[in-house]
């Protein structure tokens, strides 16, 4: 197949998300074409397979808003006309999926008919996309696409519960490749990090207040009252100074550091002993199984997708939102030197659920399905 890939082509997990997938699309023989405003965060392999189309957008001293849903747009257009796509996959629904339908209006004047798959991540509909600024374009833009599909299914229940869909979801769970997440000797940086022998707790995120990083460091700072622990801050964002001042006021300052954006998290992951999530919300918790494939036990929210991830007591704990008590004790009963190595191994094996060449074949089927029917709206 020829799929044309919209994302952010940034380090959040939507992100993330697409350009795995294009990757391991591309692996297998289909030709993918990225369609994005910049290259790719991931994008760091060479396929023959992979294609890059940037969107450049003029901005104009009448325009206080440069309109980027207009060039991308009009890019998908072109990239479908002169590559021949079979099929556009846009990933988070603002603003890709209603570029999506208008491209794909331009493109039917001319007699092309260019199936839309759009791909649901989280904040795009619990966040963003209920804001009645945004509401009525998501709930049209997902209601013309031809195939719709979330990464879990509480995003789902939520998309159908905010929004007055009339299609259904297909539920895809995110997913991970074990090959380059996996836990590697890096035994060096372990003693350079835990010099004493201390347990290593890692926190990634954007640094969004959705992410609840007060709660990360109420937390190590209950912890590291009872044994001695260091915690790594990965990930930057709007939340990040206020961190820091936190660490400061808490006196842990010299146990937490603030290691910005990492290219290798896999190779922090790898020394690790616990992972944080105390998210606010969390429609499926990429990162979590990042950390999991890297053998390490986490301590999350019950929020949104992660029960669908985390199983209580095997492979970590999940607390309500905020009951930084409750997840302080869990931690401490996963670092138990008794119960440590029981967690880390349950992680990897949960993580193996999710292994690429497991989630591939859904979407490869999917597309396979949206083609069909379209093609029958072709012929009607
Ligand atoms: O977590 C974020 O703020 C980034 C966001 C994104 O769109 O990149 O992540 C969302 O999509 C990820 C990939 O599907 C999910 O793993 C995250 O759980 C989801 N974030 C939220 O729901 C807050």
């Amino acid at each position: 197949m020829k799929i044309g890939i919209v994302c952010y082509p940034t380090f959040g997990g939507s992100g993330v998300v697409a350009t795995e997938l294009g990757k391991a699309l591309a692996k297998e023989g289909h030709e993918i074409h990225f369609i994005t405003y910049s290259q790719p965060s991931r994008l760091d392999f060479l396929n023959e397979n992979l294609f890059y189309h940037e969107v450049d957008f003029r901005s104009y001293p009448l325009f206080e808003y440069a309109p980027y849903e207009l060039a991308l747009a009009s890019k998908m257009v072109s990239v479908v006309r002169n590559e021949k796509l079979d099929l556009l996959h846009v990933h988070y629904a603002i603003p890709h999926a209603s570029a999506a339908y208008m491209a794909k209006q331009i493109l039917k004047t001319e007699g092309t008919y260019i199936p839309v798959v759009t791909t649901l991540h989280g904040t795009d509909i619990t966040l963003v996309g209920k804001d009645p600024s945004y509401e009525p374009v998501v709930t049209f833009s997902i209601n013309q696409s031809d195939g719709v599909t979330s990464v879990s299914e509480d995003l789902k229940k939520e998309t159908y519960e905010f929004f007055k869909i009339t299609r259904d979801i297909e539920v895809i769970p995110n997913f991970i490749d074990l090959e380059k997440f996996k836990k590697q000797k890096k035994d060096h940086f372990k003693k350079a990090i835990c010099p004493n022998g201390e347990a290593l707790i890692v926190h990634t995120s954007n640094f969004r207040k959705v992410k609840r990083i007060k709660d990360v460091l109420d937390i190590f700072y209950n912890i590291q009252k009872e044994i001695p622990a260091k915690l790594l801050m990965i990930g930057d964002g709007p939340e990040r100074a206020k961190a820091e001042k936190q660490a400061h006021d808490l006196g842990i300052a010299h146990d937490v550091r603030f290691l910005g954006k990492q290219e290798a998290v896999e190779e922090v992951l790898s020394v690790a002993d616990l992972f944080l999530m105390p998210s606010e919300k969390e429609s499926f918790g990429l990162a979590a199984l990042e950390a999991m494939a890297c053998e390490v036990p986490v301590i999350s929210s019950n929020t949104g997708g992660l029960p669908e991830l985390n199983v209580q007591g095997i492979t970590g704990f999940m607390s309500n939102v905020g009951d930084v008590e409750d997840m302080t004790r869990n931690a401490l009963h996963i670092l138990d030197k008794n119960n440590l190595p029981t967690f880390k191994a349950n992680a990897l094996t949960r993580a193996k659920e999710f292994d690429i060449s497991n989630i591939l074949p859904l979407y490869e089927n999917y597309y396979h399905k949206i083609l069909e029917k379209s093609a029958q709206k072709e012929t009607v």
